[in-house]
């Protein structure tokens, strides 16, 4: 039997950071699967799931859903999706997360993004969003910069001390963002 050994890069950055967006780059030019809990979650709500009501609760309050939940999406997008390199975009968002997917999967992240943009920036853009995110209303916005601020940055300086970061300055237009992005993501030459 020969074990599947998936190439998973976790990309984290704030609410309105600009992860879904680059990954979306990173998916044309590098062949990614694009992964986002977040979506996963929403359209796990559309689907009219038992969980539905929690989970859109929890989303509502900028709380973090339970692992289990999130872990069992992810694992199902991964296999249906017949590729084996995945950008795992918003997961895991606190420490729980991160060792539950470890345990559970058995996979540590290649690297991780980090796109870090400052808090009025974020703000701006998810205020100016407007795709009917239920969570994009200035007293949600709050919630989910404080769950940021006190689980999820654990998070990536937990990565940070394995030397796992790419840290990226993501207060910058969309295109010199990606520029960045792609330097990390290109072979490099030996
Ligand atoms: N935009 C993007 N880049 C820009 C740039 N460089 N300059 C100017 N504008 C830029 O971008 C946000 C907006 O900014 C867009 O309008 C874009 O055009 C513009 P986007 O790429 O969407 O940013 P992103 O970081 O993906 O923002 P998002 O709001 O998706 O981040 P969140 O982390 O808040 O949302 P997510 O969907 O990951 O999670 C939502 C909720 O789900 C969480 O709060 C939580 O309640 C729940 N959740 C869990 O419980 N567990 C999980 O594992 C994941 C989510
Ligand atoms: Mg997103």
């Amino acid at each position: 039997i020969t074990e599947k050994n998936p190439t998973v890069v976790f990309v984290l950055g704030g609410p309105g950071s600009g992860k879904g967006t680059q990954c979306a780059n990173i998916v044309e030019h590098f062949g990614y699967t694009h992964l986002s809990a977040g979506d996963l979650l929403r359209a796990e709500i559309k689907s009219g799931s038992e969980n539905g009501t929690m989970i859109q609760n929890m989303i509502k309050e900028g709380k973090i859903v339970p692992s289990e939940v999130t872990i069992k999406l992810l694992q199902r997008a991964m296999q249906e999706s017949g590729n084996d390199k995945f950008l795992i975009d918003g997961f895991p968002r606190n420490e729980e997360n991160r060792a539950a997917f470890e345990n559970v999967t058995g996979i540590e992240p290649a690297f991780v993004l980090f796109f870090d943009c400052p808090e009025e920036e974020m703000e701006r853009r998810l205020l100016s969003r407007n795709q009917g995110r239920e969570d994009d209303n200035i007293e949600t916005i709050r919630k989910r910069f404080n769950v940021f601020l006190e689980s999820s940055l654990p998070v990536i300086n937990y990565y940070d001390g394995k030397a796992k970061v790419r840290k990226i300055d993501a207060a910058r237009p969309v295109q010199d963002i990606f520029e960045t992005v792609k330097a990390i993501f290109a072979p490099k030459n030996e």
